[in-house]
């Protein structure tokens, strides 16, 4: 093994305890990296919306086991393990592939352990979902198949970019977009934001954003957004006029109103990816509320090589993630205004 793993041995980490409990900053051991184990020190970890969901989830709903330590959007510099064989050096600068499936099976050979065949057997389903994640000053990653480098990225970057730039740009590559094609985005928040300069950056489509909040069309606005509107009750007629019909609508909301404005601003043949974990229903019969020939994905996070290719865009300047930064400290609270939808983009916090 190469490197040093820490000069301490305990260090703060943001945990879930158990099950109903809020999350609590206690002091964790440094973990030391066997096998094909990376320990990388973390310089940035985002903080999900799913974080919430599994921060609320009832006993037995997860097949997780607390204790654990959260944050599946990590980014940071290698600081030991065996990896001499992987083309790792000891500071390498990386962002961590968050999904970690079973590592044996067709999907995770792929580097696709977002669609894990194994999933449902795992009592984990990534960093920090049942396995220490990266709210802390360290975080073991079971193998360096899971490392992207990221250069001189700013690790507040890079972190969020492994799900809220990930997550999009694997929806967005699903869609099959002629040139003149016009996509709705339904949700502007820490994902919506940036599927708009995906969908800028890699396509000739019309972008239309829609949203509840005069700030999150702001945002939509400065992401790269062709046109904003504020969610009204004519909002499916105004879009259905001016788009003569979404070629694909991206709902990063997934609730029963979104998926209704979804469906109802599709063209024959339209395709819906339902990225959002709202938890809204959409009945899906023929005839019903889909035009004919429509599609609906459930698309999920993304592979090892789409994360590469969202790096390169960021490297490239064509996409930014909109962050508000918290020191590791301040955790508990960064949570709370998110909860309470007080944060602008991404909520990153900074072990420091
Ligand atoms: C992660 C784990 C479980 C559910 C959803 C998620 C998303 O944040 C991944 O994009
Ligand atoms: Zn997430
Ligand atoms: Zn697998």
């Amino acid at each position: 093994m190469v490197g040093v793993v820490s000069p301490v041995r305990k260090t703060p980490a943001l945990r879930l305890t158990a099950w109903g409990d809020p999350p609590s900053l206690v002091d964790a051991e440094v973990p030391e990296p066997t096998g094909t184990e990376v320990l990388i020190r973390v310089e940035a970890a985002g903080i999900c919306h799913s974080d919430l969901h599994v921060l609320d989830a009832a006993p037995g709903a997860l097949p997780y086991r607390p204790p654990f330590t959260l944050g599946h959007e990590i980014a940071g510099h290698v600081a030991a393990g065996d990896f001499a064989a992987e083309g790792l050096a000891v500071g390498d600068r990386v962002a961590v592939y968050g999904p970690w499936g079973c590592g044996a099976c067709r999907r995770c050979a792929a580097g696709e352990d977002n669609y894990c065949d194994r999933r449902a057997e795992l009592p984990w389903s990534g960093a920090g979902l049942g396995r220490d994640g990266g709210m802390a000053r360290y975080v073991l990653v079971p193998h360096a198949r899971h490392l992207v480098p990221i250069g001189d990225l700013d690790a507040a970057q890079a972190a969020p970019l492994t799900d809220a730039g990930l997550t999009p740009y694997h929806a967005v590559a699903g869609l099959k977009l002629a040139d003149d094609a016009a996509v709705v985005v339904i949700g502007v928040g820490g994902l919506g934001h940036v599927a708009i300069q995906i969908l800028r950056a890699t396509t000739r489509a019309r972008v239309f954003a829609v949203d509840v909040r005069e700030a999150a069309l702001a945002l939509a606005d400065r992401s790269g957004a062709h046109r904003t509107l504020l969610t009204r009750t004519d909002t499916a007629t105004v879009l259905r006029r001016e788009t003569g019909g979404a070629d694909a609508v991206l709902d990063f909301v997934g609730s029963d109103p979104t998926l209704s404005l979804a469906a109802g601003v599709l063209r024959p043949g339209g395709a819906l990816a339902i990225v959002g974990s709202g938890g809204g229903k959409l009945t899906v019969t023929k005839p019903g509320p889909l035009p004919p020939g429509a599609s609906v994905s459930l698309p999920f996070w993304g592979s090892g090589r789409e994360l590469r290719e969202v790096i390169a865009l960021a490297r490239a300047g064509s996409v930014r993630v909109e962050t508000e930064q918290f020191p590791l400290g301040a955790a508990v609270e960064a949570f709370a205004r998110l909860r309470a939808g007080q944060v602008s983009g991404r909520a990153v916090l900074l072990p420091g």
